[in-house]
């Protein structure tokens, strides 16, 4: 038994959304398919032409005003009310799903679509609808610097050391929806592994790392999710 009360993390990622009607990125439809990311997802690709990268995040933005939360996202806010101070909910998500079903303990490792960063003095807002490649940042006033708040490849994601610090005392990992794909999330399992979590994953199909987890639950999320958690 562990000497501290029970800890969980739970990290999800774009196949928790799918049945709130979101896409996810590696599938055959999904949005990496469609598009290149080294053009709308890196600095590099932002700086060539940050017109077309707004374009992307706008419409992605405007996408979410019509979507709900699922029973998974539901389930997840649940098992938080009951575990309270010993529950982590990673995200790898920018979708604001998991707030809308009333999480709260929740870190967005990979930014938020309704948050703005500024590229000029690092402030982090609301997104205003308004908002452009032209827009004036709310706090320093420099204009032409605001950026979508999105963790692009190539850099740091947020929160890592008290990501790193759950993971480290957590006695049950459980990975939602995330193919295990990318990088530092996808090695989190091993992290928990290590200090000896037990492992799960929750996943439609087989993904990139099952074979480091204790334990593969498959199937949809919104089914599988309230399943595992009630
Ligand atoms: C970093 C935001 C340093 C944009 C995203 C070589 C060259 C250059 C870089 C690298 C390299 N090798 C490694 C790297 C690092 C790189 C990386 O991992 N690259 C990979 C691709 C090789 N990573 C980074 O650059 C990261 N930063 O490493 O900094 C560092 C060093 C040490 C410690 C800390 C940091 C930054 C990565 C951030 C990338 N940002 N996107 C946007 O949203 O527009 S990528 C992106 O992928 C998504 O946003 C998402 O956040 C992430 C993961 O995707 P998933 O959520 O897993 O989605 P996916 O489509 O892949 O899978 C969906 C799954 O759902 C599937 O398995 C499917 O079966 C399942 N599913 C489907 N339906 C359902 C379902 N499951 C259940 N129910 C269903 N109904």
């Amino acid at each position: 038994m562990p000497d501290h009360p029970p800890s969980i993390v739970i990290l999800t990622g774009a196949g928790i959304s799918v049945e709130s009607g979101l896409d996810t990125f590696r599938d055959k439809n999904g949005i990496w398919a469609k598009v290149d990311h080294r053009e709308l997802a890196t600095p590099e690709g932002f700086a060539h032409n940050p017109v077309k990268v707004h374009d992307f995040y706008n419409k992605r933005r405007r996408q979410l005003r019509d979507t709900r939360p699922n029973e998974a996202h539901h389930a997840l806010a649940r098992l938080e009310g009951a575990w309270r101070d010993n529950f982590l909910l990673v995200t790898q998500n920018v979708d604001d799903l998991h707030e809308s079903a009333g999480s709260r303990r929740l870190i967005h490792m990979h930014g938020e679509l309704n948050s703005a960063l500024c590229e000029a003095c690092g402030m982090r807002g609301p997104w205003k609808t308004d908002m452009s490649t032209y827009s004036q940042c709310p706090h320093c006033s420099i204009i032409g610097r605001m950026r979508p708040d999105i963790v692009w490849f190539g850099e740091m994601p947020y929160q890592m050391e008290r990501i790193y610090r759950a993971l480290g005392k957590a006695d049950l990992f459980v990975a939602i929806g995330t193919s295990g794909n990318v990088y530092p999330a996808a090695q989190f399992v091993e992290e928990a592994s290590a200090a000896g979590a037990r492992t799960v994953e929750i996943n439609l199909d087989t993904s990139d790392n099952t074979q480091l987890f204790d334990e593969v639950i498959r199937g949809p999320a919104s089914t599988t999710v309230p399943a595992f958690v009630d």
